[in-house]
């Protein structure tokens, strides 16, 4: 087990689906900081822009960029991710999913609703874990919200397109409706953070964040990895990030050519 993660870090990811790591990456942010910025100059064709009347700044949202962003895949291949995704599933390896990024500019006021990662994808199982990593410090309002034990929920929960709310895929008769993540059932859990701090999370943890209504911009890389008994899932649909030529079948481990192993103990 790799010294920075703790066996309550790994009883407390498994039980509330998330925990908060200090000052893990924190040799890294300079880094990280520099493949930001050449990315929001150089987004790729998967970038999707959303903006609020009344508001003059804009969210970016991007994925999968780890391979054409030498600063992205340099913290992928060469960081403690893996080891530390390893550690928190309880798995022998973990292979890279795909890396998101949020470019929120000041007074953007578009906030991210409460939702589930895991119906977005094109796979299945428990041992999987999301990092989400501020590039600079957060006050705990807009910070990420997780509702604590969300992912131990019977069912997945019905996405939707941000744009417009409506259901992301046709047949939706095997997800549930959200529930009311604000009625007290749930403890949310949301911390102020500093730069090398990361949020885990599980990819059917339900969370959100606030708008960036502040003077000041917000950005954030999510790198997702997927542990042992993550396999390829075929959605009714097309998925978030979309693969369409990923050629796989339901129960397969995910391709490694596209998909590499990069910690194994
Ligand atoms: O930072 C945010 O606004 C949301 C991040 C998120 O939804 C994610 O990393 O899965």
């Amino acid at each position: 087990m790799t010294e920075a993660i703790t066996r309550t870090d790994i009883k407390n990811f498994n039980n509330d689906g998330v925990v908060i790591l200090r000052s893990i990456f924190s040799d890294w942010i300079k880094v990280l900081r520099r493949g930001a910025e050449f990315h929001i100059n150089h987004p790729s064709e998967n970038a999707l822009i959303h903006k609020q009347d009344n508001y003059q700044g804009q969210l970016m949202e991007d994925f999968c960029n780890w391979q054409r962003i030498s600063e992205y895949k340099d913290f992928v291949l060469n960081s403690a991710l893996g080891s530390l995704a390893t550690d928190l599933t309880e798995s022998q390896s973990v292979q890279f999913f795909h890396d998101h990024y949020l470019h929120k500019e000041a007074s953007s006021g578009v906030p991210t609703p409460w939702h589930q990662d895991m119906p977005y994808y094109c796979v299945d199982g428990t041992q999987t874990v999301s990092f989400w990593l501020p590039l600079e410090s957060r006050k705990r309002n807009v910070s990420l919200k997780c509702a604590a034990g969300s992912h131990l929920l019977p069912k997945e929960i019905r996405p939707t397109s941000w744009s417009n709310n409506e259901s992301f895929y046709e047949n939706t008769d095997e997800f549930m409706d959200l529930p009311d993540i604000e009625n007290g059932d749930f403890e949310i859990k949301q911390w102020a953070t500093e730069p090398g701090d990361v949020v885990a999370f599980n990819f059917r943890i339900i969370h959100s964040a606030n708008a960036n209504k502040l003077s000041g911009i917000s950005r954030t890389l999510s790198f997702r990895l997927l542990g042992d008994n993550v396999r390829y899932r075929q959605r009714p649909g097309r998925t978030s990030p979309n693969f369409p030529d990923i050629n796989q079948k339901n129960g397969e481990r995910l391709r490694e050519d596209w998909f590499p192993t990069i910690w194994r103990n």
